[in-house]
């Protein structure tokens, strides 16, 4: 999921980029960072983990800047950690993004070839490094942006800063969630209403492909494209805590139906239509490997379980070899039958689910291959996996999969 946060105006860019993610933080809580422009300098301080540990970097070492962006993270690409911390530099350019770059492999190579060096794992740092390179090609920061983001496949919200035009902020989405808060000649950028919802209550929703740019804090309106825009604001009158449930009753309800969204992020980049052909990243199972399999084992507990029988029913009907799907801890406790032509997949959405674990473990013990399906990024279980397929649902607050009903219901 991620957030993002963006200012420009009169007042210091720091406590109201803090508060906006302190908002945001449900989506995202790997790591978290911002980045002011200070008289043309950018001024960046990222921290991993919970946005308190941010918070009291900046404490000790505080930036200042009327102009700023920040984000709090929840990793899909590269695992939690100050170095994958967003905003990302490349030359002048800082950017921030809730996203997933699909073709952001072949994007990296490109830039390399063309001198370009990456510091992070992520898929965003290829977006500072393309602006950079369009700006060094001759196009001013506007041109820049429009030119890279032509080239991105994916889904991005990006709020973009560059040293070299220290009154200008770009902010875009394509996929991704995005909203824009207006004030009096300041402006705010943002995942989500709660962000700035005690700043503003005239909000912009940004559509796919649009565009918006604040020069010396007045905003216009594009797509992405180039062609001129009129946007609407509307009042917003939820209560605070209505604007974090997005307006639902629950959070649990919230995520019900953000399910298809979920699912549309997990596949994105991973079904190559036109290819017909399939790629998940970090399987770290040659084709050669896959082709030995002989039985799956499927692992897991709860509702994992569950989504592990219709697992079997897939890849029965499609691979044509036997699949069990096993409970963890009667699997742990079993004397398993397992050998070097099983295939062990274990989905865990925490990735710390203890049974599913040792069931690994016991699994890895007898020679058996496995693959995570994990939703936390570097988790214990994808960490000892073979390979891992993440899931890229975003943090869940609901945890709808362990409630019971009960009688109040
Ligand atoms: N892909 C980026 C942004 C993360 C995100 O939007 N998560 O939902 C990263 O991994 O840093």
């Amino acid at each position: 999921m991620c957030g993002i946060v963006g200012y420009t105006g009169r007042q210091e860019a720091t406590p109201i980029i803090l508060d906006g993610l302190k908002r945001l933080e449900y989506r995202g809580y790997d790591s978290a960072g911002i980045c002011t422009l200070n008289n043309g300098h950018a001024e960046t301080r990222r921290s991993e983990g919970k946005l308190i540990n941010l918070e009291n970097l900046l404490a000790k070492e505080p930036i200042a800047g009327a102009i700023g962006i920040g984000h709090t993270r929840w990793a899909t690409h590269g695992r939690p950690s100050e170095i994958n911390a967003h905003p990302h530099q490349a030359g002048p350019v800082v950017v921030v993004h809730n996203g997933i770059i699909e073709n952001y492999l072949q994007l990296r190579e490109e830039l390399r070839a063309a001198h370009h060096t990456f510091k992070s794992e992520t898929d965003t740092e290829v977006i500072a490094h393309l602006v950079e390179k369009k700006l060094r090609e001759g196009g001013d920061f506007e041109k820049a942006v429009r030119q890279a983001l032509g080239e991105l496949r994916g889904a991005y919200a990006v709020c973009i800063l560059c040293e070299t035009e220290p009154g200008t902020m770009i902010a875009a989405k394509q996929g991704s969630p995005m909203v824009i808060g207006l004030g009096d000649e300041e402006f705010f950028v943002a995942s989500d209403i709660p962000a700035i919802l005690s700043h503003t209550r005239e909000m912009i929703f940004m559509e796919d492909g649009e565009m918006a740019i604040f020069r010396n804090n007045k905003p216009v309106f594009s797509t992405v494209a180039g062609a001129p825009l009129t946007k609407n604001s509307r009042h917003i009158d939820w209560s605070p805590l209505m604007a974090e449930k997005g307006g639902y009753k629950h959070f649990m309800l919230k995520e019900i139906f953000e399910q298809p969204r979920a699912i549309s992020d997990t596949i994105a980049g991973r079904l190559l239509e036109e290819e017909g052909d399939v790629y998940l990243e970090s399987l770290s199972l040659p084709d050669g490997e896959l082709k030995k399999v002989e039985r799956i084992c499927i692992i897991a507990c709860g509702t994992s379980w569950h989504a592990g029988l219709v697992g079997k029913f897939l890849l029965e009907e499609h691979c044509r070899i036997p699949v069990e799907v096993d409970i963890a801890s009667e699997f742990r406790y079993r004397n398993p039958v397992v050998n070097d032509r099983t295939l062990i997949i274990l989905i865990s959405q925490s990735g710390e689910t203890a049974d599913t674990l040792a069931a690994m473990r016991e699994g890895k013990a007898r020679g058996g291959k496995n693959v995570a399906i994990c939703n936390v990024v570097d988790s214990s279980i994808a960490r000892e996996a073979d390979g891992v397929v993440y899931t890229h649902a975003g943090p869940e607050i609901g945890v709808a999969s362990t409630k019971h009903s009960s009688p109040s219901w």
